[in-house]
C-alpha cells in the first residue's frame, strides 16, 4: 500500500490512474488508500469549472492548463460529464485535447462518467480530486456539467467555482432560478466571438445585483474566445485574484472546513441511506406497509413506529 503513495507522490500517472479506477469501482483497498493518502491533501487550489453541455468548458480548460503550466505550475483535471457517454462525440474531442498533454509529465488529465461510480458520482469525483491533491499538483480543475444536484454537489469541494454561459444560449434566467449563478464566483461568457456577448455581460450584471452580496467580493465576468484564446489568461488571473481574496479575508479557512464538515455529514447520511435500505427491505416490515397501502395505516405512524425500533435513541429524544 505504502508502495503506491510513494509512486502517487511521484506523480506516476500509471498509479493515479490505477487509484481513481479503484475509487470509480468502489475496491475494497479503496479506504485504505484514502486514508493514507488524505493527510497529504490540502495543497492544491481546486477550481471548479461549470456550465451546460456545449458552453466550451473542455475547450477552455485545455487553453486553462497551457497558461497556468507557462508559470511552471502543475496540473490535475477531473472531468465528469455524464451527458457524453464514452463513445460520445464531445469526449473524442476531449481525447484529442488529452493526447496533446499526455507526454506533459505535470499534467494528469482524467474523465469520469456516472458509470462505474458505484458510490455515487459526487462522492467519487471529490476522493478522485483527493488522489490528485495529494500527488502534489498545485492546481486541481474540475470540469462538470452544471445540470442535477451530483453536479452541484461536486461543486462543493472547490475552493473557487467559475460558470461558464454562451451569448445566445438563453439560459441566464433559467441558470439563476435554478441558483447556479449563486454558488459562482465568477462567470466566463465564452464564444464571446459570437453575437450577443456584451448584452450577456449586461443581463449577468442586472441578475448580479439581485443576489445577496454578502462578502465583499465583487463576482467577475470574463469574456473569452478559446480558439483565439483571448481572455484565458484574465481568466486565470481572476481565478487567483478570487483565492487571495479567500484568503485575505479568512474565508478560504471557512470554506473548507464548511467543505469537510459537509464530507463527514453525507458519509453518514450514504451510510444511513444504505443501511435503511437494507432494513426497510425485509421481510418484517411487509405487513406494515401493505396496511399504509391499503390506508388502514397512515405513513407517518408506521414510518415513526420503525424509526423508535431502528433508532432506540429516538424514543429517548422524543420524551
Ligand atoms: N465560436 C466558438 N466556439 C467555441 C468556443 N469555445 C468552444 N467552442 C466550441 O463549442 C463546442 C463545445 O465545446 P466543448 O469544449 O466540448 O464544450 P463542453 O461541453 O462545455 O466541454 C465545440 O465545438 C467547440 O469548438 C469559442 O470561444 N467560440
Ligand atoms: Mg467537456
Amino acid at each position: 500500500m505504502n508502495k503506491w503513495i510513494e509512486k502517487l507522490r511521484e506523480k506516476d500517472k500509471r498509479t493515479i490512474a490505477r487509484i481513481i479506477t479503484k475509487i470509480e469501482k468502489q475496491d475494497p483497498d479503496k479506504d485504505q488508500l484514502l486514508e493514507l493518502l488524505f493527510p497529504l491533501t490540502g495543497n492544491a487550489f481546486l477550481v471548479g469549472i461549470t456550465g451546460s453541455p456545449g458552453a466550451g468548458k473542455s475547450s477552455l480548460l485545455d487553453r486553462l492548463i497551457e497558461t497556468i503550466r507557462a508559470e511552471q505550475l502543475s496540473v490535475g483535471v477531473i472531468a465528469v460529464d455524464p451527458t457524453s457517454p464514452f463513445t460520445g462525440g464531445a469526449i473524442l474531442g476531449d481525447r484529442v485535447r488529452m493526447t496533446k498533454h499526455a507526454l506533459d509529465e505535470q499534467v494528469f488529465i482524467r474523465s469520469m462518467g456516472s458509470r462505474g461510480s458505484l458510490g455515487g458520482l459526487a462522492r467519487a469525483t471529490k476522493e478522485a480530486v483527493w488522489v490528485l491533491d495529494a500527488a502534489g499538483y498545485d492546481v486541481i480543475l474540475i470540469e462538470t456539467v452544471g445540470v442535477g444536484q451530483a453536479e452541484l454537489d461536486i461543486m462543493h469541494v472547490a475552493d473557487t467555482v467559475a460558470l461558464v454561459m454562451n451569448p445566445g444560449a438563453g439560459d441566464v434566467v433559467q441558470v439563476f432560478k435554478a441558483g447556479i449563478m449563486e454558488i459562482a464566483d465568477m462567470y466566463i461568457v465564452n464564444k464571446a466571438d459570437l453575437p450577443g456577448a456584451a448584452r450577456l455581460v449586461a443581463e449577468i450584471e442586472e441578475l448580479l445585483d439581485l443576489i445577496q452580496q454578502s462578502t465583499k467580493w465583487r463576482r467577475p465576468i470574463v469574456q473569452t474566445v478559446t480558439h483565439e484564446n483571448r481572455g484565458i489568461e484574465e481568466c486565470w488571473q481572476q481565478l487567483q485574484r478570487h483565492r487571495q481574496y479567500l484568503q485575505e479575508s479568512g474565508e478560504w479557512i471557512k470554506r473548507r472546513q464548511d467543505h469537510m464538515q459537509l464530507e463527514v455529514w453525507e458519509i453518514i447520511e450514504d451510510a444511513f441511506r444504505q443501511f435503511l435500505r437494507r432494513e426497510m427491505g425485509k421481510k418484517e416490515y411487509k405487513y406494515e406497509l401493505e396496511q399504509v397501502a391499503q390506508r388502514k395505516k397512515v405513513p407517518h405512524q408506521v414510518a415513526r413506529q420503525y424509526l423508535q425500533k431502528i433508532f432506540p435513541a429516538l424514543r429517548e429524544d422524543e420524551k
